[in-house]
């Protein structure tokens, strides 16, 4: 690590398995027989908002009974520590990042823990359901509320954050993520083009695992402290 100044670390779904959060793809990608991809979409939500909601309402709060893992500490000890630039691009849309300490973080896909009113483009803290069409704290209007999550086909946020720290990364770590969903998966070639090493750390090679200059396989509350410590 000794030339190393600025570093990206990536995270997926694989970080807060073992928190007891299902990943996407090795639960089969279904929910109550719906792929996610039929669930988790604009158009999926303008045919059955019921549906829409009844999924996100119920992992909305799933996530509040699950607490951080040993990865998760870890992460934020290296934000806590690292004198250089660090940014954690996490995809997930629960907050055990942010629970564990780690402050230098994006979430790319939204969050679990937010509503956001499609009618005056508020986010606000949320816990509970929102299926039983509450009003937007901000502007009180009824039925506006949706969850504060990157669904497919819409565009992920911060993008331009993220790639000026890929650009100046000298390492980009990628962490429980299958490597299956853009633009995320494309961030290891960003990342090289700009000059980083690359390093996997997942329970198995990911779909563009050969794309890294070193990969790790096993489970990252193993992984994670091992390599950060
Ligand atoms: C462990 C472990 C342990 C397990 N320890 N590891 C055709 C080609 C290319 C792209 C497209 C295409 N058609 C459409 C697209 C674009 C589309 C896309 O990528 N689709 C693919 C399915 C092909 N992407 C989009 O639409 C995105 N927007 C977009 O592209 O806008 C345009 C744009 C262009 C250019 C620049 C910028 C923007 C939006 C994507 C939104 C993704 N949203 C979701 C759903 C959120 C809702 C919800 O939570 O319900 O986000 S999809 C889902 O997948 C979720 C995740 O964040 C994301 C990634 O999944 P992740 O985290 O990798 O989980 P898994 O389950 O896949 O993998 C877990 C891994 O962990 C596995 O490898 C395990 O082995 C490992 N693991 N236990 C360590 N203990």
């Amino acid at each position: 690590m000794r030339d190393i100044r600025n570093i990206v670390v990536l995270t997926g779904a694989g970080v807060s398995a073992e928190s007891g959060i299902d990943t996407f793809r090795d639960a089969g990608g279904l929910w109550e027989q719906h792929r996610v991809e039929d669930v988790a979409t604009p158009e999926a939500f303008a045919r059955d908002p019921d549906l829409v909601h009844r999924f996100y309402d119920a992992r909305r709060a799933a996530i509040q009974t699950k607490a951080p893992n040993a990865a998760h500490a870890a992460l934020a000890r290296l934000d806590a520590a690292w004198p250089g630039e660090l940014l954690i691009v996490t995809q997930n849309v629960d907050d055990l990042h942010e629970r564990a300490g780690a402050a230098r973080l994006i979430h790319m896909h939204g969050e679990h823990l937010n509503a956001w009113c499609s009618a005056c483009d508020q986010r606000s803290p949320w816990t509970g359901p929102l299926i039983d069409r509450p009003a937007c704290p901000a502007c009180g209007l009824p039925g506006t509320l949706r969850p504060d999550i990157v669904w497919f086909g819409e565009m992920p946020y911060r993008m331009d954050e993220i790639y000026h720290a890929l650009a100046r990364a000298d390492l980009f770590v990628s962490i429980g993520t299958s490597g299956a969903v853009y633009p995320a998966a494309g961030f290891v070639r960003e990342a090289r083009a700009g000059g980083a090493r690359t390093l996997e750390l997942n329970l198995e090679p990911s779909e563009g695992g050969y794309w890294f200059d070193e990969a790790r396989h096993g489970p990252a509350t193993a992984l994670v402290p091992q390599w950060v410590d």
